[in-house]
């Protein structure tokens, strides 16, 4: 056997990456396998924040700080594998939101789009585009980039909800812009209701065109989605890797509806498994209804109603519901299948 021609030691080439460096340059041989990694490694795991820890805290800062002087009164769910960054996965953003009764969180429009998803209480509303849309658990509502909106509670109960946001989309691209209202609640120049009546019955204005990616409808009911998961349940078997899951949908085009951000809501029937599944998506779990168990890797996450997770890219998963549990999620799927990136591996199934 004849060994491999090595040009140089190790000293020569120390010698010579520090002299490139002065040019700001580095040898791609020292990095190339971190750089082109054969499959995804994660720096990131997975985490789990349980509600009634979470929540004695949230009402703390609801003390703390009014929803005016904070602008968005919220706690962040920071993976502790990504502190200091503010990222709940290294391209989303999640936090939880606290509105009393009375408050006003006041209008402002960013380019970073963001999804509401309720987890306790009835009432409060966002106004979005001139239009309000008052918001009940399990809701899933939408903010497309660069719209106005402003946040208030009538009700007489606190309102939580799960922030979701594309802020390390954004970031990396370095296309941030933000401003806020002359007013803190924006004027109102649609009737309620009216985005729902025209793009959320199957049908669409005769005239529409799509002006932009995110949907035209800005509230999508729990009522609506879980009558569907119902129907669903009732009509045919589980999946074996997902039991009964939808996507939200932008029905002006088929799309997700929020470009930036995927959106879905599953039922798993009581005492159902589901297989070993990967994707290459890093995904924010809501828990809507019920109680179960979800092992990712070599972790094993208890969980409840209101509880929240994170599943990272790429990481084996399998979920087991002990009752009929119902998991709300948001993950970066649309920007990584619209650079055909997105992979899954059903484990054969
Ligand atoms: O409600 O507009 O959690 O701008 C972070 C940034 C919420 C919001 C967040 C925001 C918002």
């Amino acid at each position: 056997m004849t060994a491999e021609p090595v040009r140089s030691g190790a000293n020569a080439r120390r010698d010579f990456y520090e002299r490139i460096a002065t040019l700001s340059m580095t040898p791609l041989w020292e990095s190339m396998h971190q750089l082109v990694p054969p499959a995804p490694a994660p720096k990131y795991g997975p985490a789990h924040w349980d509600y009634a820890q979470v929540r004695p805290y949230l009402m703390e800062s609801g003390a703390l700080i009014t929803a005016k002087e904070a602008i968005r009164r919220v706690l962040i769910l920071e993976n502790p594998a990504l502190k200091g960054t503010a990222c709940a996965t290294p391209t989303l953003y999640a936090g939880l939101q606290l509105i009393l009764p009375g408050e006003i969180a006041p209008s402002h429009r960013h380019t970073q789009s963001a999804l509401r998803f309720i987890v306790e209480g009835e009432g409060a509303y966002t106004a979005v585009d001139g239009e309000r849309t008052i918001m009940r658990e399990g809701d899933f509502v939408i903010t497309p980039s660069w719209t106005w909106h402003d946040h208030g509670n009538e009700s007489s109960k606190p309102m939580v909800w799960l922030d979701g946001l594309d802020i390390p989309i954004v970031a990396m691209f370095n296309a941030s812009f933000a401003e806020n209202g002359a007013q803190d609640e924006q004027v109102i120049t649609r009737p309620q209701g009216d985005s729902d009546a025209r793009y959320a019955a199957g049908l669409l204005p005769v005239d529409h065109k799509v002006a932009r990616q995110a949907s035209p409808i800005f509230n999508y009911p729990y009522a609506r989605t879980r009558e569907a998961l119902a129907r669903m349940a009732a009509a045919g078997a589980p999946d074996p890797c997902h039991g009964h899951k939808l996507r939200y949908v932008n029905p002006a085009t088929g799309g997700a509806p929020i470009p930036t951000m995927g959106t879905f809501m599953q039922l798993l029937p009581k005492g159902f498994a589901t297989a070993p599944y990967r994707s290459t998506d890093g995904t924010v779990v809501s828990v809507v209804e019920g109680e179960g168990e979800t092992t990712i890797g070599k972790e094993v996450i208890a969980w409840k109603k209101r509880d929240h997770f994170i599943v990272p890219s790429w990481m084996t998963v399998t979920h087991k519901a002990s009752s009929e549990a119902v998991l709300f999620s948001f993950s970066d799927r649309p920007i990584q299948e619209r650079l055909d990136l997105w992979r899954e591996d059903r484990g054969g199934k």
